[in-house]
């Protein structure tokens, strides 16, 4: 595989059929709410798209964005994706280490300045100027802002990177921040959840792949595709709310019967992410179906917030906006339907596409 081929050229050295990448094309669209016939018009995108040089950071983090971004390689198709891409630099998975990654790096950036796409996980210490964090020597901020410079976008993975995560937790003794906060003049797109939706991930970069953009963002700097509407709007157990059915343990028998967490402690109705409609493990599940109400974890501070067992309207996320939100829950169905009627009906049309005829 050339670093020259195309996306298109790579995928079928790989062995990848027209009828596989064009599935793959119709479920990435879907899954970006894409309108009809864009899943034809992302399939000619991604064929002849570049394969770009990607630089992959990593800083004050657990690893558990990495594992995510992994476990949806093989046999997902997403990852082929990925792997379509130049990824020059990758602490985690590059087979250079020492001297000879930290040239891999400087190289990649020389010859791709201005093109490359930067993507960080973890958060930035600037406590006693970076050395909480340093790599060959250089401090990670440092690092940071030198590659900043050449990138065409920024994607912060993980809550850590987009909002300072569990690192910046109090007492916060490294000075942890988010990407954003250094990088002030590039787009930076913020993939939170600790650890993200793999999926999310993937979306973004086959959106950047396909319309050599960043998608729409929400005000925290989210793609609004993923994170424009509350694990809440589209929980499955959501019915329950509405009709006043709450567990009250989580092994009563309104947890049995798949009953509302919110006294629990679920987080879902002021967590903005793709949990409850792309979920986990290939679609499997997620955390509310399995079970445990959700933490929160793709909005900032959530960790300072706490109160994992306690319902939002008494615990330490309570306050006029989580009160507000609980209030105008039921409001909320309606905007709710309506999304999800409209993500029906483009997966609808894709589906209904006329399907490519094999190689
Ligand atoms: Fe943070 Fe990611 Fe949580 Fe861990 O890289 S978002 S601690 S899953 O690993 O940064």
């Amino acid at each position: 595989m050339s670093k020259d081929d195309s996306l298109g050229e790579s995928l079928r050295k790989q062995g990848i059929s027209r009828r596989a990448f064009m599935k793959f094309c119709a479920a990435t669209a879907s899954l970006l709410a894409l309108p009809p016939g864009m899943a034809t018009v992302m399939a000619q995108a991604l064929s002849r798209a570049r394969r770009p040089s990607v630089i992959y950071l990593s800083y004050q983090e657990c690893t558990g964005c990495g594992e995510s971004l992994t476990r949806s390689f093989s046999p997902t198709l997403e990852s082929l994706i990925f792997n379509a891409m130049s990824l020059d630099y990758y602490e985690t998975l590059q087979a250079a280490a020492g001297t000879a990654a930290e040239a891999a790096r400087k190289t990649a950036m020389k010859e791709n300045w201005g093109k490359y796409l930067l993507v960080v996980d973890g958060a930035v210490p600037v406590g006693n100027d970076g050395v909480y964090c340093t790599i060959a020597g250089e401090s990670a901020v440092d690092i940071l802002t030198e590659a900043a410079k050449g990138a065409a976008a920024v994607v912060s993975v993980g809550t850590c990177a987009a909002f300072g995560g569990i690192p910046h937790a109090n007492p916060n003794p490294t000075g942890a921040v988010a990407v954003s906060q250094i990088v002030r003049d590039k787009p930076v797109v913020n993939v939170s959840g600790c650890p993200p939706v793999p999926e999310v991930i993937t979306g973004v970069l086959a959106h950047y792949l396909t319309f050599g953009s960043i998608p729409e963002l929400d005000h925290l700097g989210r793609p609004k595709v993923f994170f424009g509407e509350t694990i809440h709007d589209r929980c499955y157990r959501r019915p329950f709310y509405d009709q006043g059915k709450f567990a009250k343990t989580f092994d009563d028998e309104g947890a049995r019967n798949g009953w509302c967490l919110y006294e629990l402690g679920c987080k879902g109705p002021v967590t903005y992410n793709a949990c409850a409609t792309v979920k986990w493990n290939q679609g499997t599940s997620y955390p509310i179906e399995s079970g445990h109400g959700c933490l929160g974890c793709s909005e900032p501070d959530f960790w300072d917030k706490g109160s994992f067992y306690q319902a939002l309207s008494t615990g330490t996320w309570s306050g006029a906006t989580v009160l507000g939100v609980a209030a105008v829950a039921g409001a909320a169905i309606g905007v709710g339907a309506a999304v999800v009627s409209r993500r029906r009906q483009a997966h609808l049309d894709n589906e209904k596409q006329p399907k490519e005829k094999q190689p």
